[in-house]
C-alpha cells in the first residue's frame, strides 16, 4: 500500500503540500481539479500543471478523487453519450499524464450526507455526525442550507453551491429512477469507459454511498456486500473496481467490513480508512481513527486489506477538528496526520508479525 492524503489544490485547501510532505510515510496525494464541473473535459495542460505542482513539493499524484459523474449519466438521459465521451476524454488525458487511479461515486443528487459538521465530542474535538431522525425532519433544500452554513468558509465536496440550484429539478427527474435503473445506468457507463481504462491501465474505484442506504427517497446502490459484488461482476474487468471506505460502508452496522474486504480481493484499488462511533444504530459520529475511540476494530480492517494483498493508495478519511484548527470539516491537517501515522503503525506491525 501507499499512504496518501487527500488534497484539494492550493486554491481550495487550508493544508499545504509542504505540510503533507512532513507526515511520516505519506508519499502521495489524492487530488482533483476542484473547479471543474461534472461533464467538463479536463485538459492535459491543467492535469500536467497539477502534477508538476505536487511533484515540486516532493510528492506525487497517486490518484484522482473525484472525476464526478454528471447527473444525466446517472439518470440515463439522452445526452449521456456526449457526457460519457467527455468523461472518456478526461480519462485519456489522465492516462497520458500517467495517472492510473480514479475514484468516483454514483450517488443521485447528494454525495455523502451528514446532519452536523461540528458535533462536540467529550474530548472537546468536533466531528461530522449523522442522525436519521434529523434527516427525517428535513426537506432536501434545508439539508443544503444547513450544511453550507457550516463549512468554515470552504466548499465541501458534493455540496458545491451550484448543485443547490438544481435540487428540486433533480428530484423530479429521479422520480422514475429506481435502484434497478440506476444499476443499469452504471453498467452502461462502465461498459463505455472500460476500453479507455484498458488502454491506459486506469483503475476505476467506485466510492460507496454514504450513508449506505437511500436518503430522501433517492435510490442508492453501492451500499453492501451483495450490491458491490453485483457491481464488480456485471462489468467483469479488473479496471472496474472499488474504493473501500470503512466509514461509509460502516454506516450500516449489518456490513461486516473485514469480510467485505476479503470478498473483493483484486478489485479494491483504493482504501479510505476511518472509524465511526455509534451512539445508537441511527446516530453516529466520526471518531478518531484509533479503534478504542470508536465502534470498529481498525486492526481487523487493515489486516483484511493486508491479507488480500492490497497494494493501492490508502488514506485516512475524515479527521476530527482538533488543536484549534480551522479547515474544511473532516479535512484538517492534524487529525488526518494522526490517522496516517496510526494506520502506518498498524501496517508495520502486521507486516512484521507475518514475517515471524
Ligand atoms: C468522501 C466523498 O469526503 C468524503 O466523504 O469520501 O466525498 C468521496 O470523495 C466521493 O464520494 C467520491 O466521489
Ligand atoms: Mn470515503
Amino acid at each position: 500500500m501507499e499512504m496518501t492524503l487527500r488534497w484539494y489544490g492550493s486554491k481550495f485547501d487550508t493544508v499545504t503540500l509542504s505540510q503533507i510532505r512532513q507526515i511520516p510515510g505519506v508519499t502521495g496525494v489524492i487530488t482533483t481539479l476542484y473547479d471543474t464541473k461534472p461533464g467538463e473535459v479536463w485538459s492535459r495542460e491543467r492535469i500536467r500543471a497539477m502534477k508538476e505542482e505536487v511533484e515540486a513539493a516532493g510528492l506525487h499524484v497517486a490518484g484522482i478523487e473525484s472525476v464526478n459523474v454528471h447527473e444525466n449519466i446517472k439518470l440515463g438521459l439522452p445526452d449521456r453519450d456526449a457526457l460519457i465521451d467527455n468523461y472518456i476524454e478526461t480519462l485519456k488525458n489522465l492516462g497520458e499524464e500517467d495517472i492510473h487511479l480514479v475514484c468516483y461515486n454514483f450517488m443521485p443528487v447528494f454525495d455523502w450526507t451528514r446532519t452536523e459538521l461540528a458535533r462536540m465530542r467529550p474530548d472537546g474535538s468536533t466531528v461530522l455526525a449523522y442522525t436519521q431522525e434529523a434527516v427525517d425532519a428535513l426537506v432536501p433544500e434545508e439539508m443544503f442550507a444547513s450544511i453550507s452554513g457550516d463549512m468554515n468558509g470552504t466548499v465541501m465536496p458534493g455540496w458545491e453551491p451550484d448543485r443547490l440550484e438544481h435540487v428540486k429539478e433533480l428530484f423530479e427527474l429521479y422520480k422514475d429512477v429506481d435502484s434497478e435503473k440506476l444499476f443499469a445506468n452504471l453498467e452502461y457507463f462502465l461498459n463505455r469507459i472500460m476500453p479507455v481504462c484498458d488502454q491506459y491501465d486506469i483503475n476505476m474505484a467506485i466510492h460507496p454511498d454514504d450513508p449506505a442506504w437511500p436518503v430522501f427517497g433517492l435510490p442508492r446502490i453501492i451500499t453492501c456486500k451483495e450490491n458491490i459484488l453485483r457491481m464488480v461482476k456485471m462489468v467483469d474487468n479488473p479496471h472496474n473496481g472499488v474504493t473501500f471506505c470503512s466509514g461509509s460502508y460502516g454506516t450500516n452496522l449489518k456490513n461486516d467490513l473485514p469480510d467485505m474486504i476479503r470478498s473483493l480481493k483484486g478489485r479494491i484499488h483504493f482504501a479510505h480508512v476511518r472509524n465511526l462511533k455509534f451512539n445508537t444504530p441511527t446516530d453516529f459520529e466520526e471518531a478518531a481513527h484509533l479503534s478504542s475511540d470508536g465502534s470498529f476494530d481498525m486492526y481487523e480492517i487493515v489486516k483484511a486489506l493486508y491479507d488480500i494483498g492490497f497494494d493501492g493508495p490508502i488514506r485516512p478519511d475524515h479527521g476530527r477538528m482538533i488543536w484549534g484548527e480551522v479547515a474544511m470539516p473532516g479535512y484538517g491537517l492534524y487529525d488526518r496526520a494522526l490517522g496516517a501515522a496510526y494506520i502506518n503503525g498498524l501496517w508495520e506491525a502486521i507486516v512484521k508479525s507475518q514475517k515471524k
